[in-house]
């Protein structure tokens, strides 16, 4: 019989990639998806006839709703996914913040350990945790530091997995991603806004990317990569948190420059803005994760570098642009 897996987050990046992924090995997969007054679905348009999945409706402010879904599924694998998960908004809302990102891992806690504790619980946690970092390359045993609303949030979220794991005995495990990213990234997030900007540029659309700080650094990989190692977390004998990174860094101004160069723009600083609007009041200078234990037990690593990873993104967007351009010539 096909195990069944339940996905809080499933309209995000990740929830989306994982969803792909966990059909592609036949899983029956349940997706929650809050209530919005407009449904937005566009990165599961591939997957929304597939009759092994299956979309529900629950929040992870609302207690309730997932003690009524797991009671329902009895799922044999929660992939908790879902987070207010953009750091600059953390400043802006951190009440929400430690409302969805950190008491919503207790929630979901809660509702696996009363209504299905011989589940697997996987916890979406995040390098934002090291912040000003204490220990480079960060491992599993580097002590956190966050710098952002978001960052507590998520080591909160961490603590009270491995709290549960061990108070109750649950599988309950913490996957601590670095950054990653992939057309489906949200347009707010660095690597897919300079992706876009630049590609406007490239077309005339745009005449300068607008960006806040340059020079923090991040280990960033490919999305889908990452979420096989969500995936194999959660097949091994014993529950345990493993630290998931490509062991590289660059800084957003690389990042920045690799992306005009790939559509043949060299002098970048003249097509740059600086904008204060987008520095952070509290920064992380510089992630560099090592992924050492994930490549030993989960036989784990990344397939994409940084340089493929840029060009995915601008291809990407160029692509998108170009159908828009084509749809209005029409
Ligand atoms: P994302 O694209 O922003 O997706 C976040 C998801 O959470 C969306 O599906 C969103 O639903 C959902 N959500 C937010 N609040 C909710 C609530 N109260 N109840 C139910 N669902 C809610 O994020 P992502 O990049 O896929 O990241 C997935 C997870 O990994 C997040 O927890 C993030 O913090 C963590 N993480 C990400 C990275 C990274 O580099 N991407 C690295 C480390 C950790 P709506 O569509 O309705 O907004
Ligand atoms: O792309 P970002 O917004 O990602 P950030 O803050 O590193 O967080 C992401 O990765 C975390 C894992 O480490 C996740 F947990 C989290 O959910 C999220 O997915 O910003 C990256 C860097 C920052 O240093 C920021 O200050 O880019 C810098 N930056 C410079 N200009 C900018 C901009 N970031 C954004 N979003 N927009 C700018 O205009």
């Amino acid at each position: 019989m096909s195990k069944k897996a339940f996905i809080t987050g499933v309209t995000g990046q990740d929830g989306s990639y994982l969803a792909d992924f966990l059909l592609s090995k036949d899983y029956q997969v349940y997706g929650m998806v809050r209530r919005t007054s407009t449904p937005i679905l566009e990165r599961l348009t591939n997957i929304l006839s597939n009759p092994n999945f299956h979309l529900v409706n629950g929040d992870l402010a609302d207690s309730s709703s997932l003690i009524r879904l797991l009671n329902e599924i009895k799922p044999d694998e929660i992939y908790n996914l879902a987070a207010q998960s953009f750091v600059q908004t953390s400043w802006e809302e951190p009440i929400l913040t430690g409302d969805y990102t950190a008491l919503g891992v207790t929630r979901m806690l809660e509702a696996m350990r009363l209504c299905c504790p011989q589940a697997k619980f996987y916890q979406a946690s995040s390098s934002e945790m090291f912040g000003k970092v204490l220990q480079t390359p960060q491992t599993e045993k580097t002590p956190f530091y966050p710098r952002s609303p978001y960052g507590v949030a998520k080591a909160y979220g961490h603590f009270i997995t491995v709290n549960y794991r061990e108070s109750y005995n649950l599988f309950a495990c913490s996957g601590i991603l670095f950054n990653h990213e992939s057309p489906r990234r949200g347009l707010e997030f660095v690597t897919r806004k300079i992706a876009h900007q630049v590609a406007e540029v490239k077309l005339g659309l745009r005449e300068k990317v607008e960006l806040g700080n340059l020079e923090a650094k991040r280990d960033w990989g490919y999305a889908k990569d990452y979420v096989q190692a969500m995936w194999l977390i959660l097949q091994q004998d014993k529950p345990d948190d493993y630290v998931i990174a490509t062991g590289e860094t660059h800084t957003v101004g690389e990042f920045l420059q690799a992306a005009f160069a790939h559509v043949g723009i060299e002098d970048w600083q003249t097509y740059f803005q600086h904008n204060p609007a987008f520095d952070r009041p509290a920064e992380v200078d510089l992630l560099i994760g090592d992924a050492s234990k994930a490549k030993q037990v989960l036989n784990w690593q990344p397939s994409v570098t940084f340089s493929d990873l840029v060009k995915i993104m601008v291809d990407a967007e160029m692509a998108i642009l170009q159908n828009q351009a084509k749809v209005a010539d029409f």
